[in-house]
């Protein structure tokens, strides 16, 4: 996490100088006719006064990593601004994989092979049907519940596990929530919920490690927050993030338009333009007010339905494993010991090959659910940055079972620690050996 922290101080210390003048530069963009082009994902290295050119301007900066003479960035783009960028004295080029192909052109790919793994929100066969009918499969233990309706009118569909579940009052067993796809794009985070939430299922009848989890506490998983971006980037735009708030109400869903709802909780809102903006075209748009969206106030409503000690939020991509606070570096809270026992060090990570730390420590952001969830629910939050699956692959994680299924099994070790610990949350429990005594803030 050192190379990342450091890429945060160096753009921090540089704020005071730039901030006006890049705030007036980058925020001023209007879509013209190419602005409705595909996004795709860029690469470019940069110096500390680009990295934080882009933080300022909004962009949807993917990845960032510190290299010799300055940093790595990858961050998605319309070609507009991509060539605008250029024009200023980036150096972007579009990401491709080990075959060559773009994020555009491996996600076709997929597309025109027939999914895999894969499937969209809406159908006979989409998830929407599957989680509906995980209650008729596992009587006893699974309930669903329809937790608020998107924009367009799509069930925001959460299940509820635990043992005999029909007769247990919800607030009455300490919780976890599991979920993923808050970004529409991130297909793998809402594989990794919905498997982790049939290991639960189906260990119910055969595993002793998940009977004892299920006889104290509630697990929930909402394997898709925002069901109709997601279902955009099936029919539409495979690299589309946010929601789909017709910003400018034209009646129409084009760039313009879409919430990122990770920037939308009321916890630290727009207190900056750091990692969030208040333009409808960026990708990082924060929406018209705290709590704006009826997809956060599902989550809101399904913070009231049960007693959550833990949240996980699945992402993509960058192999990190991240933890409030995130709307400022250096702001450590009394939770940390907790944090570091059940997310581990450097060298002993939760998840095998994921880099641990505060999310900061990647780059700031605000009205972020994990600060929510933390700040204001008591519950402490982690956001997984899941693997992309294969180099250059970026948020179109390869549709491969085995692939998908490792990735699974990676987080898995982590997913039940948090579960094993919700009972006692101060006295977590780990397959790492760090413990939660002697970090104690004074
Ligand atoms: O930017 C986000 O919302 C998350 N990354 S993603 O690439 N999946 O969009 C990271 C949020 C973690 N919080 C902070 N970095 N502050
Ligand atoms: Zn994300």
């Amino acid at each position: 996490m050192g190379a990342l922290h450091r890429v945060v101080v160096v753009a921090i210390a540089m704020l005071g100088l730039l901030a006006s003048a890049l705030v007036i530069s980058t925020a001023t963009a209007q879509p013209g006719p190419e602005a409705q082009a595909r996004l795709e994902l860029y690469q470019a290295s940069v110096d500390a006064e680009q990295y934080l050119q882009l933080v300022e301007g909004g962009y949807d900066i993917a990845y960032v990593e510190e290299t010799a003479d300055g940093y790595v960035v990858q961050v998605v783009l319309r070609p507009n601004e991509r060539n605008r960028l250029n024009r200023e004295g980036f150096d972007f080029e579009v990401v491709r994989n080990a075959d060559g192909l773009t994020s555009q052109q491996a996600a076709e790919q997929q597309k025109q092979r027939g999914y895999r793994v894969w499937r969209p929100w809406d159908g006979a066969a989409g998830l929407e049907n599957q989680l509906r009918a995980v209650a008729e499969e596992y009587p006893g233990i699974a309930e669903v519940h329809t937790l608020g309706q998107t924009h367009e009118g799509r069930d925001i569909l959460a299940i509820r596990v635990t043992s005999d579940v029909a007769n247990v009052p919800q607030n009455e067993r300490p919780a976890v929530l599991y979920q993923g796809t808050a970004h529409a794009r991130e297909w793998i985070s809402t594989e990794v919920t919905r498997r982790l939430m049939l290991h639960f299922l189906d260990g119910a009848s055969t595993d002793p490690a998940v009977q004892d989890i299920l006889a104290t506490t509630e697990l929930w998983f909402v394997p898709v927050v925002n069901p109709d971006g997601y279902q955009y980037t099936f029919d539409h735009e495979r690299l589309w993030r946010k929601n789909l708030r017709d910003n400018d109400e034209n009646g129409v869903i084009d760039s313009n338009d879409g919430v990122d709802l990770n920037r939308n909780f009321p916890e630290h809102w727009n207190y900056d333009q750091e990692g969030s903006s208040s333009q409808f075209t960026s990708l990082t748009y924060r929406g018209p007010a705290p709590m704006s969206e009826p997809e956060n106030v599902a989550e809101a409503e399904l913070f009231n339905m049960a007693d959550f000690r833990f949240a996980i939020s699945n992402h993509s991509f960058g192999d990190l494993l991240l933890y409030p606070q995130g709307w400022q570096v250096q702001t450590p809270s009394a939770d940390d010991p907790i944090y570091v026992a059940l997310t581990g060090t450097d060298d002993d990570p939760a998840v095998e090959g994921y880099d641990p730390g505060p999310s900061a420590d990647l780059y700031i952001t605000n009205g972020e659910f994990t600060d929510w969830a933390h700040a204001t629910q008591d519950v402490l939050a982690w956001t997984p940055e899941l693997s992309e699956g294969c180099e250059g692959c970026g948020f179109v994680f390869p549709d491969d079972p085995k692939l998908v299924q490792e990735e699974f099994m990676r987080n898995l070790p982590f997913a039940l620690n948090v579960a094993r610990s919700a009972p006692a949350p101060d006295d977590p429990v780990s397959h790492m050996d760090v413990s939660a005594e002697g970090f104690y803030l004074d």
